[in-house]
């Protein structure tokens, strides 16, 4: 990893109908972020909040979409950003804002990659898929769609431009999933995109198939970014988050994750996204959070001295 981080919040809540995640980038200020990846021996900086103007409501067939024009805006502002930032160098951690945020940043990071000639990967650690289109989803809430759009599904085409540069769903490695509906469920399933349920967890862990993952991005001298949901921790130690589902990934085995990807050297990326203060309990969620991100630059069990609780 290079020595510098940015970090950029991304304050969007228009994913879905619950209010909160606009916070998320503060909450993770709060936790200390800053300092605690600058005591692991990085130069750290905040480039504040990148925000978009409120736009008139493109319309859509599906009466339950809600937003669009705002996620429209979202990717345009984002694709802009990381065109002028990608070029200065540092390892850009992104603090949400809901997943929408992602529909922004792949393409753009993916563009970046194409010209200096190396594969774009992507770790997506959640428990859905998010692989959503405008036709199928039922709830409307676009923080469901953007694996859908950052491949370059046909079904945005004449609402929002297709990225410039895909992400190609082989690239596309996701871990903590327990919660697809069976139509995501068939297109997903026609994709090489590599998914790995709780199930799978349960039975072989996280080691071995992010070993996995990361052997195929070194041997194709990939960029990797890592998507970090918020609900892909179990809601016990993580309450903040919108969209709870029981039975995620627990705290040793996300810590390990981190540890592991700090180890392969090969992260060049890190969005948080789903963070809903508001929903949190005394700051939990959002103090997990910061730790988990120390441990994806380095901190290991080891170093770390914890107060019991
Ligand atoms: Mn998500």
């Amino acid at each position: 990893m290079e020595q510098s981080i940015l970090l950029v919040g991304v304050p969007t809540d228009h994913g879905s109908r619950r209010t909160g995640c606009l916070m998320g980038p503060d909450a993770l200020r709060a936790a200390d972020i800053s300092t605690r990846l600058s005591r692991l021996g990085y130069d750290v900086s905040d480039a504040g909040n990148i925000t978009t103007d409120p736009t008139e409501e493109i319309h859509h067939p599906n009466p339950k979409i809600h937003h669009l024009a705002d996620y429209a805006a979202l990717i345009g502002k984002l694709d802009q950003y990381c065109e002028t930032m990608l070029k200065e160098g540092p390892v850009p951690v992104f603090m949400g804002g809901d997943h929408c945020i992602a529909a922004g940043i792949l393409p753009a990071l993916a563009r970046a990659s194409e010209e200096a000639g190396q594969e774009q990967f992507l770790l997506w650690l959640d428990a859905h898929t998010d692989f959503q289109t405008l036709e199928s989803t039922d709830t409307g809430n676009l923080h469901g769609t953007p694996v859908t759009y950052i491949i370059g599904d046909p079904s945005f085409d004449g609402v929002i431009p297709r990225p410039a540069a895909p992400i190609k769903p082989e690239n596309i490695c996701m871990m903590g999933i327990r919660s697809v509906d069976p139509a995501e469920q068939a297109r997903i399933a026609r994709t090489s995109i590599d998914v790995h349920d709780m199930r799978a967890i349960d039975e072989f862990g996280v080691a071995t198939p992010l070993r996995r993952f990361i052997d195929r991005v070194r041997r194709a001298n990939g960029r990797l970014h890592v998507s970090l949901d918020v609900d892909f921790l179990d809601p016990e130690i993580a309450p903040a988050v919108g969209t709870t589902v029981s039975g995620g990934v627990n705290h040793r085995e996300a810590h390990l994750i981190m540890e592991i990807l700090y180890d392969s050297g090969l992260v060049t990326s890190v969005d948080i996204a789903e963070l809903n203060p508001f929903l949190d309990v005394r700051g939990k969620t959002s103090e997990l959070i910061v730790d988990l991100i120390a441990s994806l630059f380095g901190q290991r069990v080891l170093d770390t001295h914890r107060r019991s609780i």
